[in-house]
């Protein structure tokens, strides 16, 4: 059953909140490792390798998941039940084919791979019912921790949220050279962290109340790779760990019970030069990072998170909440991960230094262009009284058939990005950007390598490049990652030509 040690703080339920705060406390010590018996052992998805027959094929189904209550819940994943597999696959030219056994249209879009609009997977890029879509990839950007998901014109929420997403891993196969854990599963591990919320019946519940389109959907059950309380196992030594947060809108703080550093080595846009030591590292939805751990001493961590600040006493629930998430906002655990002595370590050092590219643009930037995530209350003249919430980019909400601007090819542009009432993680499809400063001032480390989404709490100012074409027909996005306001309007798009 779902018990205690699963629960967030700061959900809707109070008498929960209550609860979890009071079996996991404000100050997390360390792991026992007695306490980590008998807890099932984590699984990771299946390895696609697409790296030397440049070939991949992904099946989106309906499937019946058990999270790990022991009850099945109504599903949807890529070649099995929830989620799907992690592709594995090289720079140069790879062949997807997708096919779609669901009863309404799906996409796949690659988030945070650089390629044409056209192989992009956005919303104008469709797979009806019983369809297949076809792609020819080509890739020639630096190794990244990638992911796919569906990004269904206004059903991107509720499909990536019953599991349409996966991991994608791009290598060059140097990481041996680079001295990095690369063993998939056993010191490589790939982890998609995900909150979801179950019914009083124990199945997934995807209950789309007022306040959850304002804050976005989140659960009170924190998921690893769609399982719930796992516990994975590392040499002792070096193990590496590649984050994702598939959630569709909470922000993660995460940190190490008993204190010890993670160690930065990529962002969302690949390898840093050197590793940076992070004592917490913010990871909003959309984001992936990639950090060491030293696990020489053989003591077994648990990796915790502060509760959402979008949901919590810096939110706008805070304002009504109050006083619970003023007295009980804490920390939740995520995953225990205990050492195997049985397990040969390959790695016992953390490197010096990593080839990652430096992320100063040398081209200057030309034109400038703001833009406001808005949010807000709207009085709406047919429903009488009532105001229901809106969601926009600039003040206007997304509409399928119009453009918003177009950027010349081989152009490089400043974007200032500025967020209303929430901190929304920000997204934009066909490039990477270099994150120059955060409200003014240096970005935090996490922000230290190439980004594609980026939390923005106040303002950001941002420099990319466009190098990869967009039509007006197939453009490229760019929007919020909590998924309910991206659904709702918070997204625009453009050509590049
Ligand atoms: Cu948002």
């Amino acid at each position: 059953m779902i018990n205690r040690r699963n629960l967030l703080v700061g959900s809707a339920a109070g008498a929960l909140t209550v609860g979890a705060a009071a079996w996991i406390g404000k100050q997390p010590g360390k792991t026992n490792a007695a306490t980590l018996t008998g807890r099932p052992r984590l699984r990771y998805p299946p390895l696609l390798d697409a790296s030397s027959n440049r070939n991949f094929g992904l099946s989106a189904q309906y499937g019946m998941h058990d999270f790990g209550s022991g009850i099945g819940s109504s599903t949807a994943g890529f070649d099995q039940p929830y989620l799907g597999p992690t592709v594995l696959f090289k720079p140069g030219e790879t062949h997807a084919q997708i096919s779609n056994a669901l009863k309404e249209d799906i996409t796949v879009h690659w988030h945070g791979l650089i390629v044409p609009g056209d192989q992009d997977g956005g919303p104008h890029q469709p797979i009806s019912p019983g369809g297949k879509w076809s792609v020819n990839l080509e890739v020639d950007q630096p190794p990244a921790t990638l992911w796919y998901h569906s990004h269904s014109h206004r059903r991107t929420a509720v499909q990536v949220y019953h599991g349409l997403a996966g991991m994608m891993i791009l290598t060059d196969g140097l990481d041996k050279e680079r001295g990095l854990p690369n063993s998939y599963g056993t010191d490589d591990l790939a982890l998609v962290f995900q909150d979801r919320r179950f019914g009083s019946d124990g199945k997934l519940s995807y209950d789309l109340g007022m306040m959850d389109l304002m804050h976005g959907f989140t659960g009170e059950v924190a998921t690893v790779n769609g399982q719930i309380d796992a516990v994975a196992t590392v040499p002792r030594g070096v193990a590496r760990l590649r984050l994702l947060n598939g959630s569709n809108a909470r922000i993660y703080e995460l940190f190490i019970d008993d204190g010890r550093p993670m160690h930065l080595i990529a962002t969302d846009g690949g390898y840093i030069p050197e590793p940076i030591e992070l004592d917490s590292l913010t990871l909003s939805p959309g984001e992936r990072a990639e950090v060491l751990i030293d696990f020489s001493d053989g003591n077994p961590i648990t990796i915790y998170s502060r509760d959402d600040p979008n949901q919590g006493p810096a939110g706008m629930m805070g304002r009504v909440r109050g006083l619970y998430d003023t007295l009980f906002a804490s920390s939740f655990p995520i995953l225990s991960i205990p050492v195997d002595d049985r397990i040969p370590a390959r790695v016992t050092k953390i490197p010096d230094a990593l080839d990652g590219n430096s992320i100063a643009q040398e081209r200057e930037s030309g034109r400038t262009r703001s833009l406001t995530l808005n949010m807000g209350m709207r009085r709406m003249m047919r429903s009488g009284q009532s105001e229901l919430p809106f969601f926009a980019i600039n003040n206007n909400a997304y509409e399928i058939d119009k453009l918003n601007f177009s950027v010349p090819i081989g152009s490089t542009e400043r974007w200032i990005i500025r967020s209303e009432m929430l901190s929304h993680p920000f997204h934009v499809h066909g490039t990477r950007f270099q994150v120059v400063s955060e409200n003014g001032s240096d970005p935090r480390p996490e922000y230290a390598g190439w980004k594609d989404t980026v939390l923005v709490s106040g303002s950001v100012e941002l420099k990319m490049s466009f190098d990869k074409p967009a039509r007006p027909d197939k453009p490229f996005m760019f929007h919020c990652h909590i998924l309910e306001h991206e659904d709702n309007g918070m997204m625009g798009q453009f050509s590049v030509g």
